[in-house]
């Protein structure tokens, strides 16, 4: 299905063929469970649960980062977790939001009620906490403090909606811009990184805005399902009534107006990602940095002025996540891509959108940002030979594949 999916991108059918094949090594690096103990061992299953492509990128990080990265992640997951559980009482959820940087050093704390996709973090918080205590003292001071601002930060939004683009910013910081604050304190904590890159906050923060803004686009649909809103009133009250009115058919040029103008906003985060991007020093820090940034622009070029995105989920193909992970491992290739989707979004521009000037002088800029001498191959080259070729090679490693059980299937089928 993949393969189909990918069928007018031969570039894509190509890398997901050696993906399959050992290419995911470029990225990820296999782990060694025989040397962790018990409880660690743990963490990685529970990671590799919540979130089965993105934990393929943190097993790349080098040595002791990637544990404490690890550790990291979880305990964020069961931070939010709790902060998206809609059946634990106001009080309750306040004071566990407040308290939840202290359960680090509660060896018993857990909470077993949840009925969230991801409950099994909370439910058995002890080995995350076990695993947390073991890691160096600098470490853990990050993730404490991390979880100490977020915790209160999601407290402050449980009773209000995202009202302005201020407040919006301010949420997003809160429960991704700190994320972006805290691993960059962890990379230099860890020297792989300059003591630097952990006492900016501005350039890690806007990494973590593009991410969640993005996400927040997204998501639209499956949010309104929920009962959740995280759109900004600022931007919407000037195109309905209520942010719900989107999800009728009726409205749907409203609805991509706003759309767009939400791209936009997100899109302003760009350069800070690209400077940010470019302070980094080792191989398996910027891999883990730049993947989700290229993903997260492949997502907002797929999202801008599609009408899809209020009514099914906009998803990227796996062919393209996969050439994307492949590909985003030094500046020169992270900038090629960006300019492509930057490119992509230009070519969609319409005429008469209220962002249409803002929107244009945004990727412009972007556009500037990210030329280099030797510009991704453009899809150009699609000619029929190429596509016959591209089908022949599917059929064959369709026949090939279907007869093996790689270690990479596991990952590939969370993308
Ligand atoms: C992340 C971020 C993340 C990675 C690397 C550097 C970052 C710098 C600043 C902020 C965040 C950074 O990446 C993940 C990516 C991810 O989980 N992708 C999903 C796909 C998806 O569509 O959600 C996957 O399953 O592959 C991310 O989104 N977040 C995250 C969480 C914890 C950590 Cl340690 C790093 C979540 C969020 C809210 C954007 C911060």
């Amino acid at each position: 299905m993949d393969f189909l999916k990918s069928l007018s991108h031969p570039e894509e059918i190509y890398n997901l063929f050696k993906f399959k094949m050992g290419g995911c090594r470029t990225v990820m690096s296999r782990l060694n469970y025989e040397s962790m103990s018990p409880s660690l061992r743990i963490c990685y299953q529970y990671l590799n649960q919540t979130s089965r492509s993105f934990a393929a990128v943190i097993q790349g990080l080098d040595d002791e980062l990637r544990h404490a990265v690890c550790i990291f992640y979880l305990v964020l997951r069961a931070l939010d977790t709790v902060e998206d559980d809609m059946t634990i009482p106001l009080p309750e959820k306040i004071s566990m939001l407040h308290n939840f940087h202290s359960y680090l050093y509660d060896a018993k704390w857990k909470y077993t009620e949840s009925r969230e996709k991801d409950r099994r973090v909370l439910e058995d918080f002890p080995t995350i906490t076990l695993e947390f205590r073991k890691l160096a003292q600098v470490y853990r001071d990050v993730i404490k403090d991390i979880c100490q601002q977020m915790g209160r930060g999601m407290a402050e939004f449980l009773e209000k909606k995202v009202g302005t683009l201020a407040e919006w910013d301010r949420y997003c910081h809160y429960v991704a811009g700190l994320v972006g604050i805290g691993l960059s304190r962890l990379f230099s904590a860890s020297e792989l990184e300059d003591p630097i890159l952990g006492q900016d906050t501005s350039l890690p923060n806007s990494m973590g805005l593009f991410l969640q803004k993005t996400n927040i686009i997204r998501d639209y649909l499956e949010d309104q399902q929920d009962g959740r809103e995280f759109w900004p009133k600022e931007v919407w009250e000037k195109y309905a009534q209520k942010l719900s009115d989107f999800a009728v058919p009726e409205n749907l040029d409203s609805a991509v107006k706003c759309l767009n103008e939400l791209v936009t906003n997100a899109l302003q985060h760009v350069p800070d990602v690209l400077t940010y991007l470019s302070r980094l020093k080792n191989q398996s820090v910027f891999n883990f940095c730049a993947i989700p940034q290229v993903m997260g622009m492949a997502t907002l070029a797929a999202c801008y002025n599609n009408p899809h995105v209020f009514s099914d989920v906009v998803k990227i193909r796996k062919g393209q996540a996969v050439t994307l992970m492949m590909g985003a491992t030094n500046m020169e290739a992270v900038k090629n891509i960006m300019h492509q989707y930057c490119k992509e979004i230009q070519l969609r521009i319409p005429m008469s959108d209220p962002s249409t000037t803002h929107i244009q002088e945004i990727t412009g800029n972007i556009s500037r940002l990210t030329l280099t001498n030797s510009p991704f191959v453009s899809r150009a080259y699609l000619s029929p030979v190429y596509l016959s070729c591209a089908m022949l090679l599917v059929a064959l490693s369709w026949q090939y594949l279907s007869t093996l059980s790689q270690p990479s299937d596991e990952y590939i089928k969370g993308l």
